[in-house]
């Protein structure tokens, strides 16, 4: 891997508020699949409306249930990375902000506290009807189709993510946004930047005087409006830079 770019370091070493804006990409290296990676990303394995859609849900809520334990019973057996430790370590010399689209908790098991969840969380269930929060554990279904158990008030539990075509939490995107307008630097790490209106904030914090780094692997649909780009991965990128940082590598 190439050392941090000098510009990308200026950045950093200048921003008093630093937003670092993830997506599947940040967990790859943890051993989650992305969604969109050719081969190894979840939609060229599975069809993305029969499994993430309401739609999906009311047709056939057991095959879409089954899917989401086995995806919640991975995340149980999975560790964060070293990038999710050295963004949580960065926090300890700068403000930083983690806005996710990730619906795992490796941000918060790296160290973490300032998360914001856009796309929810695959820990939590709760009541398609009723819509109360309503635990169950995240077990292996063996099987193709699971049923989902029901609520007291007879409704079906869900998975706790957000779904195309449903609403984004409406608190944690105006906390995103605002993160988003108050800071200097915002590091937009591991997503494509198809998916909206999350892929909108990297433009938010650029039309409010930020600077908007991409670090990933890949060219983006986010990379051409960027100021600086870092073509590496995750875990190995963050490390490096916070390892400069901190002094300890020139
Ligand atoms: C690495 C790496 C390494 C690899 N290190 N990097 C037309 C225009 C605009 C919007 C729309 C439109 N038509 C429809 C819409 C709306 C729709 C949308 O955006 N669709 C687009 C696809 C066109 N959006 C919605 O529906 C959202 N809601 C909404 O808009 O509400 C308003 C509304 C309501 C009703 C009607 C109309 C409007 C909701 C979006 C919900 C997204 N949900 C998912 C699933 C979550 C649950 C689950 O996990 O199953 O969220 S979809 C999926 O995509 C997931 C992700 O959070 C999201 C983003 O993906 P991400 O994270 O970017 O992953 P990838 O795989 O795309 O990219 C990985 C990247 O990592 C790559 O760049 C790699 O190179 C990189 N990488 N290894 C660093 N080691």
């Amino acid at each position: 891997m190439s050392s941090v770019p000098a510009d990308l370091l200026a950045a950093v070493r200048a921003a008093e508020r630093i937003v670092v804006f993830t997506g599947a990409g940040m967990s790859a290296e943890s051993g989650l699949p992305t969604f969109r990676d050719e081969e190894t990303g979840l939609w060229s394995r599975y069809d993305v409306s029969r499994l993430a859609t309401p739609e999906a849900w009311d047709a056939d809520p057991a095959l879409v249930w089954a899917w989401y334990q086995r995806r919640r019973f991975q995340l149980a057996a999975v560790e964060p990375n070293p990038g999710h430790r050295a963004i949580a370590a960065l926090g300890r010399h700068r403000r930083v902000d983690v806005v996710t689209q990730n619906v795992d908790d490796l941000h918060e098991r790296g160290g973490s506290e300032r998360v914001v969840h856009l796309h929810g969380r695959l820990a939590e269930t709760f009541c398609d009807t009723c819509r109360l929060p309503y635990p169950v554990p995240a077990v292996d279904p063996q099987t193709e189709h699971l049923e989902p158990e029901r609520c007291v008030c007879g409704g079906r539990i869900r998975p706790g993510v957000v779904w195309f075509g449903e609403h984004l939490p409406a608190d944690e995107f105006a906390r995103a946004v605002d993160h988003a307008e108050n800071c200097d630097l915002m590091l937009v790490v591991g997503t494509s930047g198809i998916v909206y209106p999350a892929a909108g904030l990297p433009q938010v914090a650029r039309e409010h005087g930020a600077t908007v780094a991409e670090i990933n692997p890949n060219r983006t649909d986010l990379s051409e409006a960027a100021d600086l780009v870092w073509r590496a991965p995750a875990s190995t990128a963050l490390p490096a830079l916070l390892e400069v940082l901190s002094g300890t590598a020139s």
